[in-house]
């Protein structure tokens, strides 16, 4: 992809706007070698969600959903950011305020370089007792234990501090991701097939606060009618390339 074509109403948003979002999924680290959970070759191609993403399916076989995520840690450990990670930490410098809000647990944002970060599905660096809610590193949880969750001194189990399907998000989280959603006047949509919920809400927040709604996938989503602009691209290639218009139309105006 050599360019897209960015219409003038949009770039005029690009100079305006003073309070920007992005929010991202699983497509942004895939160029980093990670898998999405949706669609072609995605994880949920291989393996059923309710066995492994669901607080059901950790009791029924913690061992079973233990080892999923060691793996998952092992190969998000071995992963690095990618140009569509690293241009949004450019996005900081460019907006008075600017929030990166992610549903992704890989931890590639962070080492990218992004502050301030709002995780709305946890953390797969970290692993939590689903009793008493002490945390510690799941690196070294699995590498004490690489078979079954280890138990914690309360007697409890250690999980990943990740957020499975039927448990709410962290409230503090959620709340600040709606608030800066519903008071942005850009959005970034990158990298999610925006099916899951409440994150997906945001996209809708933002539109109707009247932001102007940008979506990055290579594949349409629920959201690609509602949108502002459409980049039919993938985010290694389309989100640096955003990010230097987003910079001349700021700095040349
Ligand atoms: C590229 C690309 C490239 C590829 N460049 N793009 C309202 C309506 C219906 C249902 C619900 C509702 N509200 C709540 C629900 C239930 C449920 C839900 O949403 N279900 C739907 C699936 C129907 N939600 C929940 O359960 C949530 N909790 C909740 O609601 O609590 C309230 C409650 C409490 C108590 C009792 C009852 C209710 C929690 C949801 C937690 C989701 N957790 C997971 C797993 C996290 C841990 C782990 O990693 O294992 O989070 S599921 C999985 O999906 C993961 C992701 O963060 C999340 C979103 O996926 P994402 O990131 O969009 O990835 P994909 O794979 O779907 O899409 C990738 C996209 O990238 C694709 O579109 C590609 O085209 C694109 N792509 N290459 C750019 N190079
Ligand atoms: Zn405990």
């Amino acid at each position: 992809m050599d360019t897209f074509e960015i219409p003038d109403e949009i770039r005029e948003h690009f100079r305006a706007a003073r309070r920007a979002v992005a929010f991202s999924g699983a497509g942004v680290s895939h160029e980093s070698g990670l898998d999405t959970f949706r669609g072609a070759g995605g994880l949920w191609e291989r393996m059923r969600p309710e066995e492994l993403a669901t607080p059901e399916a950790f009791r029924a076989d913690p061992g079973k959903v233990w080892r999923w995520y060691a793996w998952r840690h092992q190969t998000a450990a071995g992963a690095r950011p990618n140009p569509a990670h690293l241009a949004l930490v450019r996005w900081e410098t460019l907006f008075p305020s600017f929030t990166l809000i992610t549903q992704n647990v890989d931890g590639l944002h962070a080492r990218a370089g992004s502050r301030g970060l709002l995780e709305l599905h946890g953390t797969l660096l970290e692993a939590r007792c689903h009793r008493c809610g002490k945390r510690r590193d799941l690196g070294e949880a699995v590498a004490e234990s690489p078979e079954e969750p280890p138990v914690c001194a309360c007697g409890g189990r250690f999980r990943p501090a990740v957020v499975w399907f039927g448990e709410s998000l962290d409230p503090r989280v959620l709340s600040r991701g709606q608030d800066e959603a519903a008071s942005c006047d850009l959005f970034l949509s990158v990298g999610t097939s925006s099916t899951v919920y409440p994150a997906a809400g945001l996209i809708e927040l933002a539109h109707r606060a009247g932001a102007c709604v940008i979506e990055v996938n290579p594949e349409p989503t629920p959201f690609s009618r509602l949108v502002d602009l459409r980049i039919g691209a993938p985010a290694g290639e389309a989100v640096p390339r955003l990010t230097e218009e987003i910079e001349r139309c700021r700095t040349r105006g």
